[in-house]
């Protein structure tokens, strides 16, 4: 299968390509991706002689008519994805993910190619806190910052591109995925590397915002499943019953790197903060038979951290502009 990865050199899609790798001999992956800052060729260094890296936005007609050419699916993760970025300069998520979203819808229906689109939780909106309910295929879309809104646009085209034109499209909205190659502005990943460079972590608000965490791996594993099996146009939530509000995770990674749990700074809260999200992925488990490797959150939260520290090379020089941005926005 000549498989075209957007957004291949960022956190969820280096994974996925590794795992293509690894794991399916038979796949010839190209990656196109624009290498913001968020994307990075040395995520995908152990694999350059298997994979061909073409360096390009997601948003360029002519790239992406010309890359779909060559391929029989598409999995699209390429997008703008850290929602304080959002809130501070909405811009180019408006670009990358809804602009980039129709520039992919386009050159499939061209082509006549499978894609498979990466989506987001976050496009429901956010849950009671001390609620039991959970999010389905049919809760209704409640987006609450620009950068979800931006994932729902991109969903909602997807949708109409099935319906009024037949492109073989499918959506997955996963959770908040952790695992190694995430980038340093993410909650995990800053707070390991504020230890690891001397640094307190930071907790937004009370830290009782809830995330239903699962590993990057068995995100990606459903990812494939539901590009093999999955029916098309429709919708499949993934996720690993990894409920937990951010003061505990943040509690777990200090205990793991040998510190006082009250090692930490409370920091201003997000605006619209939202407050839980819950995947309820029983389709998926019941019709694709996915379930999740990583059971075990605490033990995939000291990989990550002994990942993090054996690999300070890949993050390093990242860490303290993205500090000095975070001091500027008080946080
Ligand atoms: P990331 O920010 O780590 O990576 C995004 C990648 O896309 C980067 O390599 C970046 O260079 C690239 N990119 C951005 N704009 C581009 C453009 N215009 N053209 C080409 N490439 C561009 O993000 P991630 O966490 O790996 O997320 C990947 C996808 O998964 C996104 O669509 C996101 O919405 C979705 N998702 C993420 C999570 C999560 O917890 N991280 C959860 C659910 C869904
Ligand atoms: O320093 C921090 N302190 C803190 O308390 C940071 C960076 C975050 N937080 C909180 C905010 C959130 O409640 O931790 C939680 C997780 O924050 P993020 O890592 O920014 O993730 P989130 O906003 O939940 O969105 C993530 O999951 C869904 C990804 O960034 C999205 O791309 C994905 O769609």
């Amino acid at each position: 299968m000549r498989l075209l990865v957007t957004g291949g050199a960022g956190f969820i899609g280096a994974n996925f390509v590794h795992a293509a790798v690894r794991e399916r001999p038979d796949a010839d992956v190209t990656v196109l991706d624009a290498l913001t800052y968020a994307g990075s060729r040395e995520s995908l260094a152990t694999v350059a002689a298997d994979v061909r890296v073409v360096e390009g936005d997601v948003a360029d007609a002519a790239l992406v008519d010309r890359l779909v050419g060559e391929a029989d699916a598409v999995v699209h993760f390429a997008a703008e994805t850290h929602v304080d970025n959002a809130l501070a300069e909405p811009e180019p998520f408006l670009r990358s993910n809804v602009i980039g979203t129709f520039t992919v819808l386009e050159a499939v229906r061209r082509h006549g190619v499978r894609l498979h689109h990466v989506s987001t939780d976050e496009v429901y909106g956010d849950l009671e806190l001390d609620g039991q309910d959970r999010f389905t295929e049919s809760t209704p879309y409640n987006p609450s910052s620009p950068y979800s809104a931006t994932k729902a646009a991109s969903d909602m085209l997807v949708r109409a591109w099935v319906r009024s034109y037949g492109v073989a499209a499918t959506i997955s909205n996963c959770s908040n995925n952790y695992g190694p190659f995430q980038h340093v502005e993410k909650f995990i990943p800053r707070q390991i590397t504020n230890v690891l460079t001397g640094r307190r972590p930071k907790l937004y608000g009370a830290g009782t915002n809830v995330r239903d965490w699962i590993h990057v791996e068995d995100h990606n594993r459903a990812v494939w499943l539901v590009l093999e099996r999955g029916t098309i146009g429709r919708t499949y939530l993934i996720g690993a019953d990894g409920e937990r509000d951010n003061l505990s995770v943040l509690k777990d990674v200090l205990r793991l790197m040998g510190r006082d749990e009250d090692d930490f700074d409370h920091v201003p809260d997000r605006a619209g903060h939202d407050a839980r999200y819950a995947i309820d992925s029983t389709p998926l488990r019941e019709e694709l038979h996915w379930a999740p490797k990583h059971t075990d959150f605490e033990t995939g939260l000291a990989e990550t951290i002994d990942w993090y520290r054996a690999n300070e090379s890949w993050w390093r020089s990242m860490k303290d502009g993205v500090e000095a941005t975070y001091a500027e926005r008080g946080r």
